[in-house]
C-alpha cells in the first residue's frame, strides 16, 4: 500500500487533525495543579506531575465529578458555562428492578477513566468548552409529583441560564418534568427525538404519572406536539399496548428496529431530524439506555433484546447532534444490575459523543 493510500484512512487523518488542536486548558489545568496541589517530590522528573493530584491523572485517583471537570457549589453561577451535568436520581417511576437513582453516580465515577479529546472527531471537550457538573437535584423520593416540581424548576434554572444541560437519570419519569423545564424558554415548537426499545406514552402506569408516561404528559405541553415527537427503536414484547394506543391516537412518529435494519442508521438520521424540526425552534434529545440490546447494557430497569448495538447507538446520537440540540437526557441506567460498569460507560460515551459532535458541528455557542 502507497503512503497516499493511508493517508485517506481515516486513522491516518485523525492522526494529523490530533497536531491542529490546542492544548492551552490542558496547560492551565497543570499549572493549576502545580499550584494548588504543589511540586512533586524531587525524585519526580516530569515537571507537571504535581504533589496531590487535582486534574485528570492518575484516572483512578481523584474526586469524581463528571470527566473530572469543576463541581460548581454556587448553582447562581452556571450561566458562566457552556455547559451543566445535572444528575436526576430519581427512580420512583420505576415499575420492575429499580436502582436508577445510582445512574448519575455511576456515570460520573466511570467517567474518570475518559480523557477528554475523542480521536475520530479531533475535538478536545476540555480545549473547546467549559464544562461544570453542578451535581444533582434534591428529589423527593417518596412522592413522583414533588419531584417533578423539583427538577422542571432547576432545568428551567439551568437552561435559562444559557449553559447547555446534560441530564442524568434517573427513569424515564425524567422526561416529562424535564421538558416542562426548558419548553417555556423556547420561543416556538420543540421536537424531541427519543431513542428507547419502550413508547411511554400512556397516561399512567398502575393509577400514576410513572417512567412508562413521560411522553403523554410531556405532549400536553401546548409547544412540544406529538407530531414533532419522534420514537426510534421501539419493539418487542415490553411495549404496553394501553401506550401504543396513545401514539396512534396522537400521530406520534414511531420508527422500529426493522425500520432501522432496513434503511440503515443515516437514513434513520435523517428522518427522525426532518420529522423533530418540522416547524420546531428546538430539538431534545432523550436517550433510554435500554434502546442497546440487553446484551449490551444489563443495567437497566426493563432489558430487551433486539435493540441498537452500540456502534450504531453512537452513530446515531453523533449524526442526531449535527443539527443541533437544546439538552439532552440519558436515562435507565441501573448500577445495582451492571456488570463492570458497561451500562454506565455506553451511557457516559453517548453524552461526550453528542457533545463531541456540537462542537464539531459548532452548534454549541462558548462563552469564552
Ligand atoms: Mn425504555
Amino acid at each position: 500500500m502507497s503512503s497516499e493510500m493511508l493517508n485517506e484512512f481515516d486513522g491516518m487523518k485523525s492522526v494529523h487533525l490530533e497536531g491542529e488542536i490546542p492544548t492551552t486548558r490542558g496547560d492551565e489545568e497543570i499549572a493549576r495543579s502545580l499550584e494548588y496541589g504543589l511540586e512533586a517530590a524531587p525524585s519526580i522528573k516530569d515537571r507537571t506531575i504535581s504533589l496531590f493530584s487535582r486534574g485528570e491523572l492518575p484516572h483512578f485517583a481523584g474526586i469524581n465529578t463528571f470527566l473530572k471537570v469543576p463541581f460548581l457549589e454556587d448553582v447562581r453561577k452556571v450561566g458562566e458555562y457552556d455547559v451543566a451535568i445535572l444528575g436526576e436520581p430519581l427512580d420512583t417511576g420505576t415499575t420492575y428492578r429499580a436502582g436508577t437513582r445510582f445512574g448519575p453516580q455511576a456515570i460520573r465515577r466511570i467517567s474518570a477513566l475518559y480523557t477528554s479529546y475523542n480521536f475520530e472527531m479531533g475535538v478536545d471537550l476540555r480545549e473547546s468548552l467549559k464544562i461544570a457538573d453542578i451535581g444533582d437535584v434534591f428529589v423527593i423520593p417518596a412522592n413522583i409529583e414533588k419531584s417533578f416540581d423539583q427538577i422542571a424548576l432547576a432545568v428551567s434554572h439551568v437552561f435559562s441560564s444559557g449553559a447547555f444541560p446534560v441530564l442524568i437519570g434517573g427513569d424515564h419519569s425524567l422526561g416529562y418534568p424535564n421538558v416542562r423545564g426548558i419548553a417555556p424558554h423556547v420561543d416556538g415548537n420543540v421536537g424531541i427525538i427519543h431513542l428507547d426499545r419502550h413508547i411511554d406514552i400512556q397516561e399512567t402506569d398502575m393509577d400514576e404519572r410513572m417512567h412508562t408516561t413521560p411522553w403523554f404528559h410531556a405532549t400536553n405541553i401546548p409547544n412540544a406536539p406529538p407530531s414533532n415527537l419522534v420514537q426510534v427503536g421501539i419493539g418487542g414484547w415490553q411495549v404496553p399496548r394501553a401506550g401504543v394506543k396513545v401514539g396512534r391516537e396522537r400521530k406520534t412518529n414511531v420508527i422500529s428496529m426493522s425500520d432501522v435494519e432496513r434503511l440503515g442508521i443515516e437514513k434513520i438520521a435523517e428522518i427522525a431530524l426532518e420529522l423533530a424540526w418540522k416547524n420546531a425552534k428546538a430539538v431534545y434529545l432523550s436517550f433510554d439506555i435500554d434502546s442497546l440490546d440487553a446484551g449490551f447494557v444489563p443495567g437497566t430497569g426493563w432489558p430487551e433484546p433486539g435493540g441498537f448495538t452500540p456502534r450504531e447507538a453512537l452513530k446515531l446520537v453523533q449524526l442526531i447532534a449535527k443539527e443541533g440540540l437544546c439538552a439532552m437526557e440519558v436515562v435507565e441506567v441501573s448500577p445495582p444490575y451492571d456488570v463492570s460498569d458497561t451500562t454506565a460507560l455506553i451511557a457516559l460515551r453517548v453524552i461526550v459523543d453528542v457533545l463531541a459532535s456540537l462542537v464539531y458541528h459548532d452548534k454549541l455557542p462558548r462563552k469564552g
